[in-house]
Formats: structure tokens, C-alpha cells, sequence
């Protein structure tokens, strides 16, 4: 089915009369539609959610609409002593009612509300914009330290379990076809001994978890810098987007994959590799907005960890891309052969910076 045949399924008033490729998304297929009646125009979005990456759609929609009423208790609550409207996308119905349309291979369509007057980027803008989404992700860590994580189903198996990337990528080694492909690479060769040389560092986390050192939480899983919605007037965080990975995890990874992708100004597809590194101001900054947030929250979250998920979190995403790359760019959507292989390269240039800032990160992240 194409997006704009399936656009007019969803109940919003008048005609879809454009529908287009939106946003930058690695994993779903996202279209932004304008829905005409009479002279009123409203945008919405579409997606499609592909079963060969969540193996149960139905299951990330549960947890959507969980959140999402959730989330509006909270809001409307905590409406009157809030400096800003936080907004999270919300589901559209189709028609006959339903959360989602499902497609006979098991895809699914779905329609969200478009937050109007915010946007995203990819890249970090300055101190100001890293404050605000560490201020946008403590929020949402605050919002939902009330919704038990039993509530929530498991939209993603598997996500940022470290043992099992490892797993996958030491399966993958074995293959013959990535065999053939490390003879004809010196720079695949290398990105693999970068991580073989770091399998402790990225299993840290995991270890914590299985020493009940860590516990579970609500978590958005996914919180980059392009998934926080950013006024366009006032400059503030006011919500998170890309809500389908949200479930029990750690906060750590949120906060790690947060740091990863913000406090890098050279982004996840740097000009020249060399250019990836982590910055301490915005660092700084990131966790500024994150405290404001966080020293209200019932549990406080364990900065003892804090280090030990930014490095294991850039670690992890560089294993991914660099598994998917020797698996032919199965997962991760590529812009040119070897897309992947250089995403690698480019966390695992990240990862050096981070190992060589160890002390002064542990500084700032203390006690969050
Ligand atoms: C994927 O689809 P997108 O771009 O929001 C990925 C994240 C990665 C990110 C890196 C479900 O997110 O884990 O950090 O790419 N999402 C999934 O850009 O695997
Ligand atoms: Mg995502």
C-alpha cells in the first residue's frame, strides 16, 4: 500500500491533499500529510512500522497508546505550575476506530498528530539547545517514574542488550560471505579489533543489570537529538518524538544515547571522521537541563553509571552499524554502499574521545 492511498483510512476531516517523505528516520517509513476540508489545512503524520524490525507492531502501539494516556493525566495535572506545553505525538484513529491499519505481511500503518510551531535536529545548535533536551528527556524520565513498566509490553526484544548485539555481530563474523568481505577491507579489519579490544566496557551495563545494581525503568530508548521537539519562538524542549522503543530499560541508556548523539557536534555522518568527539560544555549543559528534572524526581537516577553508558551506548550503536554493514545493510536504512561501515567508524572515533575525557565526564556527570 502507498501513504497516500492509505492516508485517507485515518479520521481526520476533509481530504488528504499531500503526502510526503518526512523527517530522517533510520528504521520506519514517515510521511508528513495535509488534510484539506474546505479552507482549513491540518498536518498529520503517517508511518509505516515494519514487522521486520519490531516483530510485533501491534505491541508498539500498545505501548503508545499506554503512554499517551499516561502522559495527558500528568499534563493536564501539571498543567498550571509547568513554563511550557509539552506535547507528545498522539494516535489518530482510522475510521472504523482502530489505532492501525495492518498490512497482509504484518507492516502496519498508523497516523500520529503533528506538533505545530517545534522541530528537530539532528545535530546539536549550541549550550542553549543541549540544555533543553537534557531538560525534554528528564521530563519524560520524571513523567513516567508513575507508569509501571508491567504496563508496557516488549515493542523491541532485544533492545540494548549488549550481549546479544555482541552475540549477533560474533555470528555474523563466522559467515562466509562477511569473510569474504573483511579480505577485501582494512577498515571493516580494524573497526572489529576497535571493538573486540572493548567487549568489557560495552557489557558494563549489562553486567550491572544482572548484579541488580541497576534497575528497570520506563524508558524512551531512542532519545537523539532528532527526536526532541524544540519551540520554534521560545527555543525550549517541549516534548520527545519517536516514541516506538519506549519500554522497561535503564535510564542510563537513555542518558548515554542522549550525550552520544548531542554533545558530538560533527553528528552520526561527520564531513571527515576525524571531526567526531565529545564536547564538555555541552555536556555540561545536557546535564544542567537533565538535573533541573531529575532533582524532582521521586528515585533519583544513578549517576554512578552515567560514564560507563555514554561509552558503552557510542560502543554499541558503532557495533550495530558495523554488524549490519558485514549483513549487507539489512537493518539501518543506507544512503551509499558502505554507509554504514563509515557510521561505525564514526562512533568508534566518539568512543576515543569519551576514553580520553574519562575523568573530567565522570566529573560532570556525578550524582545526576
Ligand atoms: C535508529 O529510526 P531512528 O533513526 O529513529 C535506531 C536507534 C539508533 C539510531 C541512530 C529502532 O533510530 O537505535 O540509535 O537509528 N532505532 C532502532 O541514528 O533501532
Ligand atoms: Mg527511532
Amino acid at each position: 500500500m502507498r501513504a497516500d492511498l492509505i492516508a485517507s483510512e485515518f479520521s481526520l476531516p476533509g481530504l488528504p491533499v499531500a503526502v510526503r517523505p518526512f523527517g530522517s528516520g533510520n528504521i520506519n517509513d514517515t510521511y508528513l500529510a495535509i488534510f484539506r476540508d474546505g479552507r482549513n489545512e491540518q498536518p498529520a503524520i503517517i508511518q509505516k512500522i515494519r514487522r521486520k524490525i519490531f516483530p510485533e507492531p501491534a505491541a508498539v502501539m500498545h505501548n503508545l497508546r499506554v503512554l499517551s494516556e499516561h502522559l495527558q493525566k500528568s499534563l493536564v495535572a501539571n498543567a498550571a505550575e509547568s513554563d511550557r506545553a509539552w506535547r507528545f505525538p498522539e494516535i489518530i484513529k482510522t475510521k472504523s476506530g482502530k489505532d492501525f491499519i495492518a498490512e497482509s505481511e504484518g507492516d502496519i500503518w498508523r497516523a500520529l498528530t503533528f506538533i505545530p510551531g517545534a522541530q528537530t535536529f539532528e545535530t546539536v545548535q549550541g549550550l542553549g539547545h543541549a540544555f533543553e533536551v537534557g531538560r525534554a528527556l528528564g521530563y519524560f524520565h520524571r513523567q513516567t517514574e508513575t507508569l509501571p513498566t508491567a504496563q508496557l509490553k516488549e515493542a523491541l526484544p532485544g533492545f540494548h542488550h549488549a550481549p546479544r548485539y555482541l552475540a549477533d555481530f560474533e555470528s555474523t563474523l563466522k559467515q562466509s560471505g562477511t569473510q569474504a568481505l573483511l579480505r577485501a577491507s582494512t577498515s571493516a579489519r580494524s573497526a572489529i579489533d576497535f571493538i573486540m579490544a572493548r567487549k568489557a566496557a560495552l557489557l558494563t551495563l549489562s553486567t550491572a543489570i544482572e548484579q541488580g545494581k541497576l534497575k528497570l525503568s520506563v524508558t524512551h530508548g531512542d532519545p537523539k537529538s532528532g527526536n526532541v521537539m524544540i519551540d520554534k519562538q521560545t527555543g525550549h524542549g517541549i516534548g520527545l518524538i519517536d516514541l516506538d522503543t519506549v519500554q522497561a530499560g535503564l535510564r542510563e541508556h537513555d542518558i548515554g544515547d542522549a550525550v552520544r548523539s548531542l554533545c558530538n557536534p560533527a553528528g552520526e555522518d561527520p564531513i571527515q571522521l576525524g571531526d567526531a568527539g565529545l564536547d564538555l560544555e555541552l555536556l555540561k549543559a545536557f546535564i544542567n537541563g537533565y538535573r533541573i528534572e531529575s532533582s524532582m524526581m521521586l528515585a533519583r537516577p544513578e549517576g554512578g553509571f552515567a560514564y560507563d553508558a555514554i561509552l558503552g551506548m557510542t560502543l554499541e550503536l558503532g557495533l550495530r552499524f558495523l554488524t549490519d554493514h558485514l549483513n549487507g545493510d539489512r537493518y539501518f536504512k543506507v544512503r551509499h554502499p558502505g554507509h554504514n561501515l563509515y557510521r561505525a567508524q564514526a562512533q568508534f572515533k566518539l568512543v576515543e574521545s569519551i576514553e580520553r575525557q574519562e575523568r573530567e565526564i565522570r566529573e560532570i556527570v556525578q550524582g545526576i
